[in-house]
């Protein structure tokens, strides 16, 4: 069977988020920095928009650098809210999923989806659930992705880098080696720095300098392992599967009917969440850890977390939801909450003979 695979990449991923719900910042450049508390400008830049990229602002670059670059211009400098960003991000993989017949999620903004049960070796069926997704994210959660389709998961990467932000990228089998031939070494993915070095003082710069040098010599510098990844860099060759994995952690998340630090109330719809994890976990999916996530009226999220015996059923664990509202209170006196939500985790998943009986779990 040709495999056909979609690589989803979402757009600067936590600025995106960031302007999404602070209007004021759109159209300037953003920098989301992890800051180290050290000294006001210590910590690292975690990502930017394209805007600040233009400035020569990147991920990994230390915050003082970027604080120099962006002297005298209009630029937001944020501290990252992974705990935001994580609840977008599961909410997109979600939504991803459900297009896929096998699904990957690689890191917070990144998946695979394996189509080829609907749409083998036929590209542009592929492209229609592409255009699909693009048309979910950028309608329910307000930003862009960029998407890479290709015969496996490594040309599928790689096609997704080639257009961005918001691009979408076809290689069918057929133009895997014209696709990749003029690229650097160092840009396929998977070569590091330090092999790209070592390739080009053997005169090897692109893809198609390491498919053209013979195996044998490569294994005599490399090692036959290394050899063989190189070769297969080059020429596009992966076969690897999508691995379904499964989930660690499940939340649900809801916006109150009016901003509010009334207990009961929160109380009531932290009631109704549960009802709703309960679909999700339908007794076939234990939990020992249960958290409360509340985000308040600054957009502050806070989790509290409690390890419980192990249950199944998310309502049996309300007392100890009640704890955890009192406890926020007394630890936040006159915060008023937005939003409020329970995730459970430390997940076993029981009486699941087969993978495809497991995706019907999250089918509903
Ligand atoms: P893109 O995909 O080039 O449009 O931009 P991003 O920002 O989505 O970059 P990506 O896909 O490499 O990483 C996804 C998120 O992961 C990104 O929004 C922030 C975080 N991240 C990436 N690199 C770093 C890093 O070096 N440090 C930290 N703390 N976070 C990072
Ligand atoms: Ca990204």
């Amino acid at each position: 069977m040709e495999r056909v695979i979609l690589h989803v990449d979402l757009d600067a991923f936590y600025a995106s988020v960031e302007e999404l719900r602070r209007p004021e910042i759109r159209g300037k450049p953003v920098v989301v920095c992890v800051y180290s508390g050290r000294t006001e400008d210590s910590g690292a830049v975690a990502t930017s928009n394209y805007l600040a990229r233009e400035l020569g602002i990147k991920s990994g670059m230390p915050i003082a650098f970027a604080k120099r670059a962006a002297k005298g211009k209009d630029i937001v400098f944020l501290p990252v809210d992974m705990e935001h960003y994580r609840e977008v991000s599961e909410r997109i993989m979600n939504l991803l999923e459900e297009h896929a017949d096998r699904f990957q999620q690689v890191s917070i903004d990144e998946a695979y989806l394996d189509v080829s049960d609907g749409c083998t070796g036929n590209y542009p069926c592929a492209e229609k659930i592409a255009q699909e997704i693009k048309g979910e994210i950028k309608e329910q959660e307000g930003i862009t992705c960029s998407v890479g389709i290709g015969p496996n998961k490594y040309v599928s990467k790689m096609a997704g880098k080639r257009r961005k932000p918001d691009g979408l990228t076809v290689v069918r089998a057929e133009e895997v080696a014209d696709f990749l031939k003029d690229l650097p070494a160092g840009k396929l993915h998977g070569i590091g720095g330090k092999t790209e070095e070592e390739l080009n003082t053997l005169g090897i710069k692109t893809a198609a300098d390491i498919a053209a040098y013979s195996l044998t010599s490569l294994e005599k510098e490399f090692g036959k392992n290394k050899a063989k990844l190189l070769h297969d860099k080059a020429l596009g060759i992966d076969d690897s599967p999508v691995e379904q994995k499964d989930k660690q952690q499940l939340s649900r998340i809801a916006t109150l009917k009016e901003d509010t630090d009334d207990t009961d109330k929160i109380f009531k719809k932290i009631s109704e969440l549960c009802s709703d994890m309960n679909k999700k976990l339908q007794n076939k999916i234990a939990f020992r850890t249960i958290s409360l996530i509340t985000i308040d009226t600054h957009l502050q999220t806070q989790t509290r977390s409690e390890t419980i015996p192990e249950a199944d059923d998310a309502c049996s664990v309300l007392p100890s939801y009640r704890t955890l509202i009192d406890r926020f209170f007394s630890e936040n006196p006159g915060k008023m909450l937005r939003r409020v939500g329970i995730r459970v985790s430390g997940l076993s998943y029981k009486d699941v003979k087969d993978k495809k009986e497991q995706k019907s779990l999250f089918d509903y």
